[in-house]
């Protein structure tokens, strides 16, 4: 079980290719297509609404072990650029680089424009990503993609059950009322086993649950590891007190000022006291003011492209997060590139 962010510029094949994987389900700004056949089960999350908005794609790789990135015959751009940054600053090291429309390309091409990304995803995350050709017209590479895809959800699988006795946290996508049975929401372990009956928190509107019911694919269960998608009905809390980005666990910190210590992109214009952006944890998401800025202990007014620092934020709302937790920095008003800063929370 493993879901996927299919990721990349506009009309780079993102759709095509998520449709291929899986059949559609919910809709918003991310589709989710599903796919479940023997005990392989994928979710494949597009983020549609990206890249209008950053959010669908902070969304869609919140929500994902494995990217796939696409990139046409036209090769990478600003957008792809963007994508690559965001992985990166996030960590992510579980992915694949589809060249999609391979049938619109050449061999030539297409050995060019791997040359050029494997270029541009030296020294990131994703330095190690395969790179294969996809066409969803002709179904070039679609064996091969999906078993570069089973290769990574099994070495996944293996990490997964190295968190499996921690204590649970479980992410929460959706949740709606379902008549006769409650609160329900979707979301993904991240960490530990939830079990039924199990009392937590979820946060950070810091309401007390029970869980009543573990579904998996449809199927009621007793326990869930991670790494599983679930559907949870909770006790203890109306679902439309539930948003997207709430955490179900039994410790998170919960804050409005923090500091966090940050890696500035090299392609952004670096950080500044007093500016004000947009912060992304987990699938929570929130305008931050930054209050301070310190370089080896001592205060500074800004800090430069490609140089770490620690920030001080007064965020617009209460977030919840542990130790270790990836942060996303952006700068909306940007045109090309958004992802200011990636950033971490340690005791
Ligand atoms: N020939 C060919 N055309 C493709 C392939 N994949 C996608 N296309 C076409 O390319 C166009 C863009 O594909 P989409 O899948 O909509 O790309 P997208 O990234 O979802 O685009 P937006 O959501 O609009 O940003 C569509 O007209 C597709 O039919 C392919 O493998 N071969
Ligand atoms: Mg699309």
């Amino acid at each position: 079980m493993v879901s996927i962010a299919v990721i990349g510029g506009e009309g780079s094949g993102r759709s095509s290719l998520a449709s291929k994987l899986g059949k559609k389900g919910n809709t918003s700004d991310i589709t989710m297509y599903d796919f479940a056949k023997g005990d392989q089960i994928l979710t494949i999350i597009d983020p549609s609404g990206y890249p209008a908005s950053p959010k669908p794609l902070t969304t869609a790789l919140g929500m994902s072990e494995i990217v796939l990135l696409c990139i046409p015959p036209a090769g990478m751009d600003a957008t792809s650029g963007e994508c690559v940054i965001a992985v990166d600053q996030l960590g992510l090291k579980y992915g694949i680089v589809v060249q999609t429309m391979s049938d619109r390309s050449n061999p030539y091409e297409l050995e060019e424009n791997a040359n050029n990304i494997r270029s541009f995803l030296q020294g990131t995350t994703a330095r190690d990503w395969d790179i294969i050709p996809v066409s969803t017209t002709t179904f070039e590479g679609m064996e091969q993609l999906k078993e570069a895809i089973n290769e990574l959800d099994r070495e996944i699988t293996v990490q997964n059950l190295i968190t499996a006795d921690k204590s649970p946290r479980v992410i929460v996508d959706h949740s709606f009322n379902v008549k006769g049975i409650g609160s329900v929401i979707l979301g993904r372990v991240i960490q530990g086993t939830v079990h039924k009956h199990e009392k937590l928190t979820i946060y950070p509107i810091n309401q007390e649950i029970e869980i009543r019911n573990i579904q998996m694919q449809d199927v009621d269960k007793k326990s869930a590891g991670p790494g599983s998608r679930v559907g949870l009905s909770l006790k203890g809390v109306q679902a439309k007190d539930v948003d997207r980005g709430n955490i179900i666990s039994s410790n998170e910190t919960t804050a409005k000022d923090i500091e966090l210590d940050c890696n500035v992109s090299k392609f952004s214009q670096g950080l500044a006291v007093g500016s004000t952006l947009h912060m992304y944890v987990n699938l929570q998401s929130t305008p931050v003011k930054i209050t301070g800025i310190t370089v080896d202990g001592q205060d500074v007014g800004e800090a430069r492209a490609g140089s770490t620092c620690k920030v001080s934020l007064s965020i617009g709302e209460e977030v919840s997060f542990c130790s270790g937790d990836m942060f996303l920095l952006t700068d909306l008003n940007q045109p090309k590139q958004r992802f200011i800063a990636g950033c971490k929370y340690k005791i």
